[in-house]
C-alpha cells in the first residue's frame, strides 16, 4: 500500500495570517531563487550538474587533480554573478527583514548560494551556508580574504567555462591566485563547500540558534537533496510548527510541510511577504 501524503496547502490568505503573526522567521534559499537573476542552477535544465559531473568540479579531489580546471569553472562562475542583479524574490527578503525588524521581530536567510545576491539585496542577517564565490582561502596558512577582483588573476582572464567535452585546463600553478599575506604565497583555493565536506561548525551553531527560535520557516529554490541543508526545513516542520515551500516543482520534502507555492519565486514570494 502506497503511503498516504498529506497534500500542503497553498491557500495564500491562510500563510499571510501566519506570517503576519510571527516573531522569527527562517528562509531558507537555494540556487532556485537567483535563477530569475540568469544565474544557473545545478539539479533542472541548464543547470550545472545537467552539464558537467559534480566530482570533477566541486569537490577536494578534484582541486588537488587540476586546480587549474577547477579555478576555470569557479572564475566563469564569479565573473558571471558579477553581470547579473538581485531579482524581486531576494529583494522581498530584504524588504521583509527591514519590516519586521522594525516590530522587534527577525527575518534570517540560511542560504546554500555563494553568489552573494541575498546581501546585494539589502539582507543584513544572512547565514552563508556554501561559502561565497568572493572569499578565497589559503591552501598552506589557511587564511580567508575577501576578493573581488575581476578577473582573480590575469591568466584567468575571458577563459570561459571548462568544455565538458575536454574537462582540461592547464594554467601553470604560479599563474592560478596565490596567498598575498607576507612570506606565504601558497595556492588559494575558492572559500566554498564542496562535496565530502564539512560545513563550518560556528556556521552549523549559527543555523542551529536560529532554527531552535524560529516559529516560521521558508523554503524557497532548492531541491533539497544536498544535505545537511535538506534537513533543516523538515526538523521544523517535525516539532509542528508551519513551513512553507515556494518552487517551481515539487522537491523530495514538499509532502512534509504545510505549504507550497508553485511557480517563479520572483513573483510568488513577493506577493506571500507583502505587507
Ligand atoms: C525555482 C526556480 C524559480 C528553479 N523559483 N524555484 C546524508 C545523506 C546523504 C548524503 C549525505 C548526507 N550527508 C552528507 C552527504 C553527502 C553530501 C550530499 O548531500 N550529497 C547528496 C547529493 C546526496 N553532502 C556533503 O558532502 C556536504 N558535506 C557534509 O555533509 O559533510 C559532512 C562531513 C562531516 C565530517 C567530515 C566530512 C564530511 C557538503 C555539501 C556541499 C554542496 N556543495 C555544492 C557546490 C559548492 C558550492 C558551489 O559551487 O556553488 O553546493 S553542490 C550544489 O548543491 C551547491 C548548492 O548549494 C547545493 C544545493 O543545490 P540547490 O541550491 O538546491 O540547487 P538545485 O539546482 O539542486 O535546485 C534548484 C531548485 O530551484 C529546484 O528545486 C528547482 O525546481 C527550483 N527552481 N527555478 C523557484 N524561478
Ligand atoms: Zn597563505
Amino acid at each position: 500500500m502506497p503511503k498516504t501524503r498529506r497534500q500542503p496547502s497553498s491557500d495564500l490568505a491562510k500563510f499571510r495570517e501566519i506570517f503576519a503573526k510571527s516573531k522569527h522567521v527562517v528562509a531558507i534559499t537555494g540556487a532556485g531563487i537567483s535563477a530569475e537573476s540568469g544565474v544557473p542552477t545545478f539539479r533542472g535544465s541548464g543547470g550545472l550538474w545537467r552539464k558537467y559531473m559534480a566530482q570533477e568540479l566541486a569537490t577536494p579531489q578534484a582541486f588537488s587533480d587540476n586546480p587549474s580546471l577547477v579555478w576555470e569553472f569557479y572564475s566563469y562562475r564569479r565573473e558571471l554573478v558579477l553581470t547579473k542583479e538581485p531579482n524581486a524574490a531576494h529583494k522581498a527578503l530584504a524588504e521583509a527583514e527591514k519590516r519586521l525588524k522594525q516590530d522587534n521581530r527577525r527575518l534570517v536567510v540560511i542560504t546554500q548560494n555563494i553568489d552573494e545576491l541575498h546581501r546585494r539585496a539589502g539582507s543584513e542577517n544572512v547565514i552563508e551556508l556554501h561559502g561565497t564565490l568572493f572569499k578565497t582561502r589559503c591552501m598552506r596558512c589557511g587564511d580567508i580574504a575577501v576578493n573581488k577582483d575581476s578577473p582573480i588573476c590575469p591568466a584567468l582572464k575571458d577563459k570561459g567555462s571548462p568544455d565538458p567535452a575536454v574537462m582540461d585546463s592547464n594554467i601553470p600553478l604560479d599563474d592560478l591566485p596565490h596567498c598575498k599575506k607576507a612570506g606565504c604565497n601558497g595556492l588559494l583555493r575558492p572559500h566554498v563547500v564542496w562535496f565530502g565536506e564539512p560545513l563550518e561548525p560556528e556556521v552549523l551553531e549559527e543555523v542551529e540558534k536560529e532554527l531552535s527560535k524560529c516559529d516560521l520557516c521558508l523554503v524557497i529554490g532548492t531541491s533539497s537533496v544536498v544535505y545537511p541543508a535538506a534537513m533543516f526545513a523538515p526538523q521544523v516542520a517535525a516539532r509542528g510548527l508551519p513551513v512553507a515551500e515556494f518552487n517551481i516543482e515539487k522537491t523530495p520534502s514538499t509532502y512534509e510541510f504545510g505549504f507550497h507555492f508553485e511557480g517563479p519565486s520572483g513573483t510568488t514570494l513577493p506577493e506571500a511577504l507583502k505587507p
